[in-house]
């Protein structure tokens, strides 16, 4: 594997960043009321690429009030109407598909590769999924009166910034609800570009509004008396806290939170075909999905085998210009995510496990993690039970299924889960004892906006997407 900057200017140039952004508040631009603001980098670069408003608690108050007075007008557009501004929405982030898909790439590190077939298309799929929605409410199997809630507040992570904004805004949307949305500190400038595309659509001011900051901010949006609906996406100790902030409110709450997913192979899976599963399971941006299939457990007959290949298949892997179309893995998204990546993988060796990575020449500048596979991993391990959000596989062997089942479940979350087996009696049987929200069967990290996605136990409650995720949106 060799490192290969290949700047792509061109590329570039169909993302213009301006210099700085201010907040989007009732429809309109504006600095926020302190006058701070904060930089935001390129992870692959170091560049600064934008300086971004910092919203603080009068920022988010006059969010909310706009949220608020929208939500009369937007709840009682006839559903019908609200659609025509979702299907609007999802055409136009197709027509700007490759803008925002260089800037998410920009901003996130992410290859270009990903977020141009994965990212964009699904943020559009999942606007003109919910649109479809919204004049069939009485026929969700909600009751005949489902009721928007008000004002959504919408916390969202770094890993899939304008996609996990799709997931927010959409059924929130739909469902007649107003929304004030905080995106992550590192990637504030797609939600950005997205507030541009309300404007484009001449979605009502007030609908959405976006407010950037850091996680004070978050906890502004959180606590704020006027809001009716928290939705948060991030990490399960933030999380807890966000549920003690909104225990004993009327505010209704859901929380889509970490994950420890394991990837299951059995001696009848195809080896290239679990290995590219695998692969994809674990890489698929720098391993920072919260449905990674970080575990790899691997059935003892066939570990050798399979491990051999995939090692070969990971000295493949192209790390690099997450703008250059033949990137496989690009940057890590902050230099905090990659002291965390680096202090946990040091504990897989200091524990014990032995540690593997092909050749590669990571550059000096950005923050970069190279592909990394721990075998000899103990269950007790930290690289076991924590979720890493990297690039790190840790692999654990079974011999028969109910160990598997056993090894996979001993885990505090229960996210997602992956088998790979010919046999479909036995994925059957898996599926069922497997305790994750989602389970793919010869694939990975597959998304779709018809199909609900949430988790279990410490990974979180409530779905979303589907028609499900309408649900969390509605009084019923
Ligand atoms: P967090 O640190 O939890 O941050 C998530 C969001 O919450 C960010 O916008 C963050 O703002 C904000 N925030 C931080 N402290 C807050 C507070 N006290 N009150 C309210 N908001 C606050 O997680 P992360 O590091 O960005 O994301 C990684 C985690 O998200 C992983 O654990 C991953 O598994 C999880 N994740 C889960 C899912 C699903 S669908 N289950 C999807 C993606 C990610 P700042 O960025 O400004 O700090």
């Amino acid at each position: 594997m060799k490192f290969e900057y290949a700047p792509a200017p061109e590329s570039r140039a169909a993302a213009p960043v301006a210099s700085s952004y201010g907040l989007f508040i009732d429809g309109e631009f504006r600095p926020s009321a302190a006058g701070k603001a904060f930089k935001t980098l390129s992870p692959a670069t170091e560049e600064v690429l934008s300086e971004v408003a910092h919203a603080g608690a009068d920022d988010v108050d006059a969010a909310v009030a706009a949220a608020r007075r929208a939500f009369p007008r937007w709840s009682g557009l006839p559903g019908a109407e609200r659609a025509k501004y979702l299907f609007r929405i999802a055409r136009l982030v197709q027509e700007r598909a490759r803008e925002l898909a260089v800037l998410e790439s920009l901003d996130n590190g992410k290859p270009i590769r990903e977020s141009r077939d994965v990212d964009i298309p699904l943020v559009a799929a999942h606007f003109f999924y919910y649109a479809g929605w919204a004049d069939k409410l009485p026929h969700a199997g909600f009751g005949q009166n489902p009721r928007a809630l008000g004002v959504a507040g919408q916390v969202i992570p770094w890993n899939f910034p304008l996609l996990m904004l799709a997931w927010k805004i959409a059924p929130a949307l739909a469902t007649g609800n107003t929304v004030v949305l905080k995106p992550a500190e590192t990637t504030p400038l797609t939600a950005l570009r997205f507030a541009e595309i309300c404007r484009q659509a001449a979605l009502p001011p007030g609908v959405v509004n976006i407010v950037t900051g850091d996680g004070s901010t978050g906890a502004a949006l959180v606590e704020h008396p006027g809001v009716d609906k928290v939705a948060f996406t991030g990490s399960t100790a933030v999380g807890r806290g966000i549920a003690r902030a909104v225990a004993g409110t009327r505010k209704k709450l859901t929380l889509e939170l970490g994950g420890k997913a394991a990837n299951i192979v059995f001696d009848d899976a195809p080896v290239d075909q679990a290995v590219e599963g695998i692969v994809n399971g674990i890489f698929f941006n720098q391993g920072h999905v919260c449905c990674a299939g970080s575990r790899l457990l691997v059935q003892e007959s066939v570990a050798e085998e399979l491990l051999a290949a995939l090692k070969r298949r990971m000295a493949t892997l192209r790390i690099g210009d997450p703008l250059d179309k033949n990137t496989d893995i690009g940057a890590i998204n902050s230099a905090a995510q990659l002291a965390r990546i680096r202090d946990l993988a040091d504990a897989g060796t200091a524990e014990g496990a032995r540690r593997w990575s092909p050749p590669c020449d990571l550059p000096t500048e950005g923050y970069w993690f190279p592909p990394t596979l721990f075998t000899e991993v103990g269950q007790s391990h930290r690289i076991a039970r924590e979720e890493i959000f990297g690039p790190v596989l840790s692999v654990l062997t079974f011999r028969t299924p109910e160990e598997a089942v056993a090894k996979a479940n001993n885990t505090p979350y229960g996210l997602s889960a992956g088998i790979w087996t010919e046999k479909g009696s036995r994925m059957l049987w898996l599926a069922g004892q497997l305790r994750a929200g989602v389970v793919w069967s010869n694939t990975f990290n597959k998304f779709d906006p018809t199909s609900p996605f949430g988790g279990y136990q410490e990974s979180g409650y409530g779905r979303e997407g589907g028609r499900h995720g309408l649900g969390a949106y509605l009084d019923v």
